[in-house]
């Protein structure tokens, strides 16, 4: 097992963000990048990054101000609409990741078997319907679409979490919970009733 591990710089003002501050604490334990929030920036570097390294599996980390667990991405769609600019400056609304490719891709992590293990561990932790419509929707859309373009054999399993702010849930804690679901990466998935209904 390869893993690569994601996680993103500051953004919108903040000064620190836990995903980059989890990043620092799987460096040796995993192939790690912390990435620019940078529409652009995302889109250039994904394609190299899977190229370069070859990982079996791939765990992007972001922060969700609203998140209050460890929030396992279920899908990334193929729409950009940006509230804030990014750190880039740029503010694309209403436009699509890429051109032309399908509308939502799926995790391919066991997000249901990973959501277990981090439950086991005390640490909330929830499945997510939605990414959002900001950049890390659009690194869980590129990575997906990248990988989706490698033979079967040799195709990375990818999916998102976004991790809670740290006056929600502690670094450590969190740390814990990501290890928890780390180690459940490669096992088969397991189905049970968790679906939204509003
Ligand atoms: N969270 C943002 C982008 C970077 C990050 O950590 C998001 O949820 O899109």
């Amino acid at each position: 097992m390869k893993t690569l591990v994601t996680g993103f710089e500051p953004f919108g003002g903040s000064d620190r963000n836990p995903s980059a501050e989890l990043i620092t604490r799987l460096e040796g334990e995993a192939i790690t990048v912390v990435l620019p929030v940078e529409f652009e920036a995302v889109r250039k570097v994904v394609p190299d990054l899977l190229a370069e390294h070859r990982p079996t599996h791939v765990v992007c980390l972001g922060l969700s101000g609203c998140a209050t667990g460890l929030t396992l991405e279920r899908v990334a769609i193929n729409l950009i609409d940006a509230r804030i600019p990014d750190n880039a400056g740029d503010q694309p609304v209403d436009r699509p990741v890429i051109p032309g490719a399908p509308a939502a891709r799926f995790s391919t992590l066991p997000v249901k078997a990973m959501l277990r293990a981090v439950q086991a561990t005390g640490i909330p932790g929830e499945l997510s319907l939605s990414a959002g419509s900001y950049v890390c929707n659009a690194l869980l859309y590129h990575v997906l679409h990248a990988a989706a373009a490698f033979p079967r054999d040799i195709r990375p399993r990818c999916g998102f979490i976004h991790v809670p702010l740290e006056d929600a849930v502690d670094l450590d804690s969190q740390e814990r919970g990501l290890r928890a679901a780390m180690a459940h990466l490669d096992v088969s998935e397991i189905h049970f009733a968790d679906g939204e209904l509003c």
